[in-house]
C-alpha cells in the first residue's frame, strides 16, 4: 500500500518525504528513473528499514535549468520565484535576467527582492541599476533582513499562502531570510543531516520550509545561481520572454526579425532611444548567440 507525501528535500539517493500529518521520513528512490525533486508529491511505501518512493505524481510545473550537458531540476509545483539580490555584494544582471527568462518560459510568476536597504549608498545604486525591471512588470521590493526591523509588509504579504522558490547569489541573504521567517529551520536541517549522517550534503541541498505549523506558506531555499543554462529555450522565443523587448518586437519591418541586424528593427531603435536598457539588449544578443549554438 502506498501513501501520498511531499518531498521537502533531496540528498542524492535519498529524499525527505512529509506526510499530510506533518511527520517526516527519509525515503529511497526505487530505481533510477523516478527522480523526485523538492515540491513533488510522491507515492511512497514502507519497507523494513525505510520508505521507498514508488512514483512521482503529475506536476503543475517544474523549474529547471539546462546547459549543453544536462538538465538540472530545481523544484516542482511552485507558485512563484523570488530573485533575492542585495546592495552588497554586487549582483549580475545577466543572472537575474536568466532567472526571469527561465521563470517566464515555465510560466511561473517572479519578482525581485533587493536586500540590505540599510546600506544606503550601495542600495540606491542597486535600485538605479534595477530601474528597468519594474517598468517591464517585475516588482523590485526593498528589504532589510538583518536586524530587528519589521520585514516589509508588502514582502511577507507576497509570500502568504504560496510556495516560493528563493534564488540568489551567495551573500544576498538567503540564509538570513530563512532563519527569520522559518522558526527552527536550523534545527530541522540539523536533524536531517544527523539522520543522513552527513552534515555536508544537507547544507547545499534544496529544501522546502513551511513558515508555520499551518503549512500553507513555504520557502524553498536553493544553493545559489550557479551556471544558469537556458538551453531548453529556442532563440526565436527569447524575445517573447523578455517583456521590455517583447512590447516593441511586433513593430519591426520583418515579421521574423531577430533584432540583431535587420533594417527597420524597432527593438534596436528603442535601444538607441534609451527606452530599452543597453544592458538588457546585450543580454538578449548574447543569449541569442548562445542558444543558437545548440539549436540549429
Ligand atoms: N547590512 C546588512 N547585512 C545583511 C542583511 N541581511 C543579511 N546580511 C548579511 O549578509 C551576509 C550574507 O547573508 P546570508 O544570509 O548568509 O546570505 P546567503 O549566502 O544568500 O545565504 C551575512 O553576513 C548577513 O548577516 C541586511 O539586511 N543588511
Ligand atoms: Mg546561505
Ligand atoms: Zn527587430
Amino acid at each position: 500500500m502506498t501513501q501520498s507525501g511531499l518531498v521537502t528535500s533531496t540528498h542524492g539517493r535519498h529524499a525527505v518525504v512529509e506526510s499530510p500529518d506533518g511527520s517526516k521520513r527519509i525515503c529511497h528512490f526505487r530505481g533510477k528513473k523516478n527522480q523526485a525533486v523538492v515540491g513533488d508529491l510522491v507515492n511512497w511505501s514502507t519497507s523494513e528499514d525505510a520508505g521507498i518512493i514508488e512514483s512521482v505524481q503529475s506536476r503543475r510545473n517544474l523549474f529547471y535549468r539546462s546547459d549543453e550537458m544536462r538538465t538540472k531540476s530545481f523544484a516542482a509545483n511552485i507558485d512563484q520565484i523570488v530573485v533575492l539580490v542585495a546592495a552588497d555584494p554586487d549582483f549580475s544582471e545577466d543572472q537575474i535576467s536568466r532567472a526571469l527568462i527561465s521563470a517566464s518560459s515555465q510560466k511561473i510568476p517572479a519578482f525581485i527582492a533587493l536586500n540590505k536597504a540599510d546600506l544606503t549608498d550601495p542600495f540606491n545604486k542597486a535600485l538605479e541599476k534595477l530601474k528597468y525591471y519594474p517598468q517591464m512588470g517585475y516588482e523590485v521590493l526593498p528589504l532589510t533582513l538583518k536586524g530587528s526591523e519589521d520585514l516589509s509588509h508588502e514582502f511577507t504579504k507576497r509570500l502568504e499562502g504560496k510556495i516560493s522558490f528563493i534564488m540568489g547569489p551567495s551573500g544576498a541573504g538567503k540564509s538570513t531570510l530563512i532563519n527569520r521567517l522559518v522558526p527552527f529551520a536550523d534545527v530541522l536541517t540539523g536533524e536531517i543531516s544527523k539522520a543522513l549522517q552527513s552534515g555536508k550534503h544537507t547544507t547545499t541541498a534544496t529544501t522546502l520550509y513551511w513558515m508555520s505549523n499551518a503549512r500553507k506558506t513555504a520557502l524553498i531555499d536553493s544553493p545559489g545561481f550557479q551556471e544558469f543554462g537556458l538551453n531548453h529555450i529556442e532563440p526565436r522565443d527569447l524575445c517573447t520572454l523578455m517583456p521590455d523587448l517583447k512590447v516593441h518586437a511586433t513593430g519591426c519591418k520583418f515579421y521574423n526579425c531577430t533584432h540583431l541586424h535587420e533594417p527597420g528593427c524597432v527593438v534596436r531603435a528603442q535601444v538607441d532611444l534609451g527606452v530599452i536598457s543597453t544592458k538588457r539588449y546585450k543580454i538578449y544578443a548574447q543569449l541569442f548567440e548562445e542558444l543558437s549554438r545548440t539549436h540549429y
